[in-house]
């Protein structure tokens, strides 16, 4: 899940707006000739969010949810860890991925995102974990699942995933006393060549923003290979959404930033933090709907993301959520 570095204006959707696009939607899903049109336009808007649902009383759960806090408990500074916190976060970071891996092998035509919840949710207790996002700062649901033009924070809902899309599902999982966050963007069905190419540039960025860690590395170098190599392919990175330090918190320092920045702060050997830049065919600017968390492009382009939890060793950087 995305830490929000900057606090944005929140710009109301306006209703007449959301009518104006159902219908045009609805007028064109009758005619297959237009089908490809309905395709290239298809701008995703929030739908209908089912109840929240239950976690048994035998999972443990983090203090923001036992204890009815709004933010997370988190150290002042960039904590290094020991041993034992990386033997936690190593475990809770594997049963991460492992429920990405579940969620990817679901997604198909058709489905609902609410249904794609539903599954991981349960998936995630089986393993003894606790959806890390459900009940965090209110968010209503266990995963986030951000489709097309959402860059992030997209709350399961009752659309149904059409031939073409892609979506992005962010997994971040509470276990033993740790949080483990990761997310992937993934086709559904058949998808359009320059969205494939989106979405690979994306995996790319991120993994260019993991090669430069190591002991003594700038966090800034970060920012530089990923619009590096965000910029090459022709694509932009939202400013305000970043990475962060994850550990017995979910959210907390460092504030990883995905755009070129000067800064000196360096890495140290165990440190945890996540990697997580949203890339962008069009323009980096968003805006974040009225349900208070999905953020969408302002000009409708589509986005894609992907995310690790890494650890600095000694020699260089190893990726926690494989
Ligand atoms: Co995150």
């Amino acid at each position: 899940m995305t830490r929000l570095s900057v606090s944005l204006q929140v710009i109301q959707l306006q209703l007449c707006t959301i009518n104006i696009v159902k219908t045009f939607k609805r007028y064109l899903g009758i005619s297959s000739f237009l089908w490809g049109l309905q395709r290239k336009h298809n701008i995703v808007l929030p739908g209908k969010v089912s109840p929240t649902l239950e976690v048994p009383d035998s999972i443990f759960k983090p203090q923001y949810v036992t204890q009815k806090l709004s933010v997370t408990k988190a150290p002042p500074d960039a904590e290094v860890k020991s041993p034992k916190q990386i033997e936690g976060m190593r475990k809770t970071c594997s049963i991460a991925a492992s429920l990405l891996k579940f969620a990817g092998s679901l997604i198909k035509v058709g489905m609902t995102t609410d249904e794609l919840d539903k599954a991981v949710h349960a998936e995630c207790l089986s393993k003894g974990a606790y959806p890390s996002p459900l009940l965090y700062q209110g968010y209503p649901k266990s995963i986030c699942t951000s489709v097309n033009n959402v860059v992030c924070h997209g709350i399961p809902d009752d659309r149904r995933l059409l031939d073409g899309d892609i979506i992005c599902v962010d997994i971040t999982v509470f276990y033993d006393g740790y949080h483990g966050d990761t997310s992937a963007t993934f086709l559904v069905g058949s998808v359009a060549g320059e969205m494939c190419h989106l979405v690979e540039v994306a995996r790319q960025c991120r993994d260019a923003g993991i090669a430069v860690c190591r002991p003594k590395a700038r966090f800034s170098e970060i920012g530089w290979a990923v619009s590096n190599c965000a910029e090459s392919a022709g694509y932009s990175v939202v400013p305000e959404f970043c990475g962060h330090g994850i550990g017995e918190y979910f959210h907390g320092p460092p504030d990883i930033i995905h755009v070129a920045y000067d800064d000196d702060a360096e890495m140290e050997e165990g440190m945890t933090f996540t990697i997580e830049p949203i890339i962008c065919m069009g323009s980096p600017e968003i805006r974040i709907l009225q349900d208070g968390w999905t953020a969408v492009t302002t000009d409708n382009s589509w986005s894609a993301q992907f995310e690790h939890t890494v650890l600095v060793t000694r020699s260089g950087v190893e990726v926690l959520t494989t």
